[in-house]
């Protein structure tokens, strides 16, 4: 028998990611690995909490001041959206947008993304749609479509998932791929009172702690290992220190689990750190883009200041 561990390429990456993030003194496993099916369709259930208010927020922001945002992309713009999970945003720019000179999805995720911008494509017939299946926190190519202005579109405080030295390092690397005024319309989650962001996630009906787990569920499968994630107690707090959501599964007894032939130990307590979720200060935040070569254009945000988007140029 062919062992689960050594087949495909992706699977190489994914495996050594797992083996390299379970050997650390704190156990860490990549928050990237959650978006499988299943956790793709439990993401799209935290969206649809009542607790989750970023992207109910980020969607409102987008709806109320799409012109006005199309209106810093300017014509002709080839908007390349990084890590196109929902397609709903992106359709309230592209619906005014001046003569768009192309819509760009970058994803990971190859069937999910060909599916999804050939139905875009049907939407919206006059649009060249040319998805590229990549990893955007590694270099990738663009396709060559010409156009007056590239503009990257990052929605849904993903940068959040990104350490401060990485989210700098993608940001420097954006500002490479869209070139000297080119554009980029990020969504942040901004700072705010622990007891609006800890139930966000911590909800009641326990759709992310699933969704926390999954990610040991997906392990199982693909990598063919014996984590048991019902011995595995989800954990979501703000760190206020470093301004960010921690998730956590801790371990709820002293338990051994094998991936791929090796043997990692827990304690009872232990915890495996599977995802960061900063959160910003606007003004913070322009001052770092500045050091990664973006200049603020306009910021939006809603009236609670939970959420914001921002136009950046390069
Ligand atoms: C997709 C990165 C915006 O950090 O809030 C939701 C992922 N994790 N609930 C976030 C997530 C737990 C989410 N982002």
């Amino acid at each position: 028998m062919i062992s689960a561990c050594t087949v495909r390429r992706e699977t190489d990456q994914f495996l050594a990611d797992i083996l390299t993030g379970l050997s650390r003194p704190q156990k860490r496993l990549p928050s990237k690995y959650f978006y499988d099916a299943a956790g793709s369709r439990l993401f799209d259930r935290i969206t649809e909490l009542p607790e989750y208010y970023p992207t109910r927020t980020e969607l409102a922001i987008v709806t109320a001041h799409a012109a006005a945002m199309a209106d810093r992309c300017g014509p002709r713009c080839l908007l390349i959206e990084l890590g196109a999970g929902s397609l709903v945003k992106v359709r309230l720019l592209l619906d005014r947008l001046d003569r768009p000179a192309g819509y760009v999805p970058v994803d990971v995720s190859g069937e999910h993304l060909r599916s999804a911008a050939a139905e875009l494509g049907a939407d919206y017939p006059g649009l060249g749609v040319a998805p590229v299946v990549a990893d955007f926190t590694r270099p990738f190519e663009l396709p060559p479509v010409p156009a007056a202005r590239r503009v990257a579109y990052f929605p849904g405080s993903t940068i959040g998932n990104f350490d401060p030295s990485e989210a700098d390092d993608l940001l420097r690397r954006v500002a490479g791929l869209v070139g000297p005024g080119g554009g980029l319309l990020l969504g942040l989650d901004l700072r705010k009172d622990p007891a609006v962001l800890e139930p966000a996630y911590n909800d009641t009906r326990g759709v992310t702690a699933a969704f926390n787990r999954n990610l040991l569920v997906r392990i199982n499968r693909e990598l063919g290992a014996d984590f048991d994630p019902t011995a595995f107690r989800h954990r979501a707090f703000y760190n206020r220190e470093r301004d960010r959501i921690e998730m956590h599964l801790v371990s709820a007894a002293e338990q051994s689990v094998q991936v791929c032939g090796r043997a990692f130990a827990f304690r009872a307590g232990e915890s495996i750190h599977t995802e960061n979720s900063y959160k910003y200060d606007l003004d913070d935040f322009a001052r770092r883009a500045a050091e990664c070569g973006w200049r603020a254009g306009a910021s939006w945000t809603d009236e609670q200041r939970y959420f914001a988007v921002t136009y950046l140029t390069a």
